[in-house]
């Protein structure tokens, strides 16, 4: 029967439709198992998605981590490699983007993002002292606390209720700051640690406001402010969309403007940046710098490669470029936004408002008969595996891991399994995919059971973890 009155999507949802601003070039052949496949892979994986191999996995969402696509120009600039040990001209390159669109003076490359926290963290951080921060990141907290601080969380209160509704949801509250500063005394604070967008709240933006708020507070307390930059193209994008005054500024604008307010960042360049590895650290004192750029000889490499090759560097600095144009980020969250609006459509329950790397679902209100205890979140992970072959990862209690001083489990109040997104790789119709899959998954949750775990490691637990059904 042919349909009297056929919408497209966009006029389904009552807008205008995007598309890419790119076409394909090359094409990467996708495999699906069976279902007996996958029920043995996930046993043998112990019903953790990182433990799976990639080849058994369909549509892969487990990270925008070092997945997305390079353009033709990036591998065009991998092949323009000077690969000497020192002074490499693509370091060279790479600091230049850096400097021109995240604005600060001294550049270091570092292998991915958590080799430029382990040296900030290292440099800045006296043992005792406490780092704020707009909710945790796993591998930023442990770094903190390796370097012997205390990380505490003054995100706003919103950013821990999935349903609350706010346009900025990954902001400071700025009297949990200042509370925290009167108490444990401005020195005993060793930096304010800010991320934008906010990855565990689901992908959550901070505000131009916020981040002058901080500042203002900081100023007068003598305080630094580091920025994770890792997905602060798309917080910009946020910044553009809803807050008064920026709706005509480019985002590459936005962003400089609010990297003006830090006094340095670091950076996974995996993720906005277009890259498969890579990662940088960057900051303006002049002091700081000389003990970071000692730093990173012992940990990642020489000051002009830290752990990357020169064709990485290339790609990387083609790849910041690309990275704030706005019609990509346009098209890459619009992408995002689009999986959101099927699932909101179909009542099934997310984090709102979307964020901008990834659909978080409420594995609490998913599950509500699973217990925490259970792991609601990773057995979503779980099942949608076993449904469809889509790779999801847990972000509930098992990434929070186990309070150092009790021995017990954290408990976030969000339990939330997270579909994300990589730059420029999927279709559309892999997003229709995906929503159908967690609707079957949706629609038999009543007799679906958790999970126990079996194996439990000592650092960032989730990784390696496995689980047995319950
Ligand atoms: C993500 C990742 C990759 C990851 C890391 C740890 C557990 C699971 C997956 C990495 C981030 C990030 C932020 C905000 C620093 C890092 C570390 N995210 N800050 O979301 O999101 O960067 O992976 O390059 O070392 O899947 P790195």
């Amino acid at each position: 029967m042919t349909n009297p009155n056929p919408l497209t999507m966009g006029q389904q949802f009552g807008r205008r439709s995007w598309a890419e601003p790119w076409k394909i070039k090359m094409v990467e052949p996708l495999r699906m198992i069976s279902r007996e496949a996958r029920e043995r892979a996930l046993v043998e994986a112990g019903y953790n998605t990182f433990l799976l191999r990639s080849d058994d996995v369909y549509i892969d969402l487990l990270t925008d981590s070092g997945t997305s696509a390079m353009s033709d120009r990036q591998w065009a600039g991998m092949m323009l490699g000077d690969e000497a040990y020192a002074g490499s001209r693509n370091f060279y390159h790479l600091e230049e983007a850096v400097r021109r669109h995240y604005g600060f003076r001294h550049v270091l490359p570092t292998h991915q993002g958590r080799g430029a926290e382990n040296l900030i963290s290292k440099v800045a951080i006296t043992p005792g002292q406490f780092v704020p921060g707009n909710m945790y990141f796993t591998t930023t907290r442990l770094h903190q606390e390796l370097a012997g601080g205390q990380f505490v969380d003054v995100i706003v209160d919103e950013a821990h209720d999935p349903e609350v509704v706010h346009p900025f949801k990954g902001n400071v509250d700025i009297t949990k700051l200042g509370t925290l500063i009167e108490q444990v005394g401005a020195g005993q604070i060793a930096y304010v640690s800010l991320a934008g967008t906010v990855n565990m709240a689901g992908g959550q933006p901070v505000s131009m406001a916020n981040i002058r708020a901080i500042r203002e507070l900081c100023d007068r307390h003598g305080i630094r402010i580091f920025l994770d930059a890792t997905r602060l193209v798309e917080n910009a994008f946020f910044i553009q969309e809803r807050e008064p005054g920026f709706a005509d500024r480019p985002i590459a604008e936005i962003l400089l403007e609010f990297c003006s307010h830090a006094d340095g960042a670091w950076m996974s360049a995996k993720k906005d940046n277009l890259v498969n590895i890579g990662g940088w650290l960057a900051v303006n004192d002049d002091d700081l710098f000389e003990e970071l750029r000692n730093l990173v000889v012992v940990y990642e490499g020489l000051h002009t490669y830290g752990g990357l090759a020169g064709r990485d560097m290339e790609a990387l600095a083609i790849g910041i470029e690309e990275s704030v144009q706005d019609d990509h980020v346009r098209s890459r969250i619009g992408q995002v936004r689009y999986l959101g609006e099927l699932l909101t459509d179909w009542g099934i329950p997310i984090v709102q408002p979307v964020g901008g790397h990834a659909i978080f679902l409420d594995a609490r209100r998913f599950y509500p008969h699973i217990p925490q205890d259970e792991f609601p979140a990773q057995t979503l992970a779980a099942e949608l595996y076993l449904d469809s072959g889509i790779r999801s990862m847990e972000r509930g209690i098992a990434s929070a891991g186990r309070d150092a001083k009790t021995g017990d489990h954290n408990r976030p109040r969000l339990e939330l399994t997270r579909l994300t997104i990589p730059r420029r790789v999927y279709t559309q119709a892999h997003m229709d995919v995906v929503a159908e899959s967690v609707k079957v998954v949706f629609d038999v949750r009543d007799s679906t059971r958790g999970l126990r775990m079996t194996y439990e490691p000592k650092y960032l637990r989730f990784f390696q973890a496995r689980f047995e059904r319950l």
